[in-house]
């Protein structure tokens, strides 16, 4: 049982573990806890992570980073087809459809899936968390931005499990952020008080989300989300490398897009130079030696030119803050606190945009970079049995409305019904009933494409199994832990006797998977008559709030017998991986580990190889000079000095065996020269302890 969380972002990944002392943000092997986003293909293995970034000039076909938003994409989306410009790495079409990465990998061209991509950087990370706890990590908390629809979830949970992780929940970053906020803090209102309304801005590399939450003592619900999922910390990259082509194109007469590696480093560039103008207002420097075609060139920016250059995609921060307090129905008094993270939320000018509309200093108490990884290993922490952690409930929302499509059996024709309006409380289950002889397909799909990041508002199909007879088919929709959307029962209501000839209403029984307590409210649309009923189940603080008078009177119970039959259901939600794809993509992924694994070993032989080398070579003239012969060491300083230059020959690229017998073949002539020294040593140390003794 492990508590981990997991903060996968687009350019910036963070690990967050529970450990006795609390929760911990843990380091990589360079003693970073940040970890890029980025992985590498080479002739012999992977990098993924900082070995990774750092062949992002040298191999920069095969290095692929920026990858976090092909998640749940055709790749006919004109959103791929507009990102394929500006990548230096290629991409390719999925026999499913979606956006596969097409690079050279142990020689061979291969084509990843975007999961398998995903899975490669999350088995990075889960190494990671490993390395810290000391122990096997399987379960954990993945974070996802809150504006991802349905096939993008999907995706990452596949991904979560191509890298062999059990996934407990998707968590939304903003939701994860407002936990890390929550959980603390020892002065909320009390339940029965009003609510403290926080609104947390989370401002990345590729997407700007925000949320406003009401804390209570032990709770806290989203009420609202609002997002702009196209701007980032890159955009203003993207405008600082604008400029500068455009500048060295007219001062040194170079063509800067034509050479993707001169491109790269200009990337680099801009964006150290971004950060430097968050702290400093005066004139910084931009310097590249031998940038393209042999010419070193220099250029210098300030930050009121930077944000003069900026204006529009400043212009930005604002509507999702509108969009927030619009939703919530709340005025800019009735917001508490506001508090910023991501990367991005440094530059002075965002900040001071944001602080304008709400007309309040922000606050900065949660550490920007690693408050969504702690916020998923406390979710992590709170669903794990083993571990104890303060009460906290947390109600997300559904943040896009979705719809239920399906063939009327009365009439000809479609209905529709809306079944989870936007900023619907999640996770959360509904039950349905409908009056079906035969399969019936519904198609779950987004009612508002406008508000979508995608052309496709498809959610899925699914195929209820009913069969026979008119009967009353129950069946239970939900938005689950990870906000995705499925039936997820269906069943057969069959009434075996009956003294009434009315039908029999019926109160949901059904308790959900979840733990949500089942309440008796029920919701008719009118169109659809008998077609169906809508029984709500709702999260039992939920049921506090509710109003006793707007239920239903309860019907005294018929006499009535009813057998429920379970219906096999036909799921096939769009994008999802299909068994016998994920189960291949988790063997090779398997593969791909335990070959860089042997990759490692070999360089590891050959590096102690190297070292030896050049260790004896010091000694054999230093501290090991008096006690090897002249010809002993004549033989042997030759023999380092052979196995060097093969090193650098026949020896560059061999297997790890070859490596292994090379350096005993050298501690043959070593060990014996090291053995007498240690015992000379040790000689006089004895004596002492002699000495001490009597
Ligand atoms: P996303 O949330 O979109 O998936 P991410 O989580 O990887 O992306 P962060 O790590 O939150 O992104 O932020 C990275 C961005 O923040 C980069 O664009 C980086 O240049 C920017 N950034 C970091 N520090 C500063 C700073 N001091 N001033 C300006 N920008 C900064
Ligand atoms: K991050
Ligand atoms: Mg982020």
């Amino acid at each position: 049982m492990s508590v981990v969380g997991f903060d996968v972002g687009f350019l910036n990944c963070y690990v967050a573990v529970a450990r006795a002392g609390g929760i911990e943000t843990v380091a990589n092997e360079y003693s970073d806890r940040c970890t890029p986003a980025c992985v590498s293909f080479g002739p012999r293995n992977r990098s993924i992570g900082a070995a990774a970034k750092s062949q992002v000039v040298t191999n920069c076909k095969n290095t692929v980073q920026g990858f976090k938003r092909f998640h749940g994409r055709a790749f006919s989306d004109p959103f791929v087809h507009n990102l394929k410009k500006s990548l230096v790495y290629d991409i390719a079409q999925m026999p499913s459809g979606t956006t596969g990465i097409k690079v050279m990998y142990m020689d061979e061209e291969k084509v990843f899936s975007i999961e398998q991509v995903t899975a490669m950087l999350l088995t990075k990370l889960k190494e990671t968390a490993e390395t810290a706890l000391k122990k096997p990590v399987a379960d954990c908390v993945v974070s996802v931005p809150c504006y991802y629809t349905d096939a993008e979830r999907r995706s990452v949970v596949d991904a979560a499990q191509i890298a062999g992780l059990n996934c407990l929940r998707l968590m939304n970053e903003t939701t994860a952020v407002a936990l890390a906020y929550g959980i603390y803090k020892q002065d909320l209102p009390a339940p029965e008080e009003k609510a403290r309304n926080v609104v947390f801005v989370d401002l990345g590399h590729s997407g700007y989300q925000t949320s406003v939450c009401a804390f209570n003592k032990g709770k806290v619900k989203i009420l609202a989300t609002a997002c702009d999922p196209e701007m980032g910390g890159r955009d203003f990259d993207e405008l600082l490398v604008q400029h500068f082509c455009v500048e060295f194109g007219k001062k040194y007469k170079l063509d800067v897009k034509t050479k993707p590696r001169a491109l790269v480093r200009l990337y680099q560039e801009c964006e150290k130079l971004k950060k430097l103008m968050s702290a400093n207002s005066s004139d910084i420097p931009l310097n590249i030696e031998c940038f393209m075609n042999d010419v070193d060139v220099s250029a210098k920016l300030n930050r009121g030119q930077f944000e003069e250059m900026c204006g529009d995609l400043l212009g930005r921060v604002e509507p999702p803050l509108h969009s927030l307090l619009e939703q919530a129905k709340l005025k800019k008094e009735d917001i508490y606190a506001v508090e910023i993270v991501g990367g991005a939320s440094r530059i002075p000018a965002v900040k001071e945009r944001i602080s304008k509309f709400f007309g309040k200093e922000l606050n900065t108490t949660l550490n920007a970079d690693e408050a969504v990884a702690r916020g998923c290993a406390l979710q992590c922490a709170i669903l794990s049995p083993a571990f104890k952690v303060r009460e906290f409930s947390i109600t997300d929302v559904v943040p896009y409305p979705i719809s239920l499509k399906w063939h009327s059996a009365v009439e000809e024709g479609v209905s529709d019904c809306e079944v989870f309006p936007k900023n619907h409380a999640a996770p959360f289950s509904k039950v349905l009933t409908f009056y079906r002889r035969e399969p019936f397909s519904l198609e779950a799909y987004y009612n508002s494409p406008n508000e979508l990041p995608y052309p496709d508002p498809t959610i899925g199909k699914m195929v209820p199994q009913a069969s026979g007879e008119s009967s009353k088919i129950k069946v239970k929709v939900r938005v689950n832990i990870h906000g995705i959307f499925s039936v997820s029962s269906a069943s057969l209501v069959e009434v075996i006797k009956s003294d009434e000839n009315e039908e029999p209403m019926e109160t949901e029984q059904a308790a959900d998977k979840e733990g949500e307590v089942p309440q008796s409210h029920e919701a008719k649309t009118p169109q659809e008559n008998e077609e169906m009923e809508v029984t709500c189940t709702t999260t039992p603080e939920e049921n506090k709030g509710e109003k006793k008078s707007d239920q239903p009177p309860q019907a005294k119970k018929p006499k009535v017998k009813t057998k429920v039959l379970d219906l096999p259901i036909e799921n096939s939600p769009q994008w999802q991986l299909a068994d016998d794809m994920l189960n291949l993509f988790v063997e090779n992924e398997g593969k791909m580990i335990m070959q860089d694994k042997l990759e490692k070993e070999r360089n590891d032989a050959k590096n102690n190889v190297e070292e030896y080398v050049y260790d004896m070579r010091d000694k054999l003239h230093g501290m090991l000079e008096k006690f090897v012969s002249e010809s002993d060491r004549d033989a042997l300083s030759l023999k380092l000095e052979d196995t060097e230059n093969w090193l650098y020959e026949d020896g560059e690229d061999q297997p790890k065996q070859v490596y292994i017998d090379k350096l005993a073949e050298l501690k043959n002539l070593g060990q014996p020269i090291q053995e007498r020294y240690m015992e000379a040593e040790e000689r006089p140390k004895a004596f002492d302890e002699l000495g001490k003794q009597i």
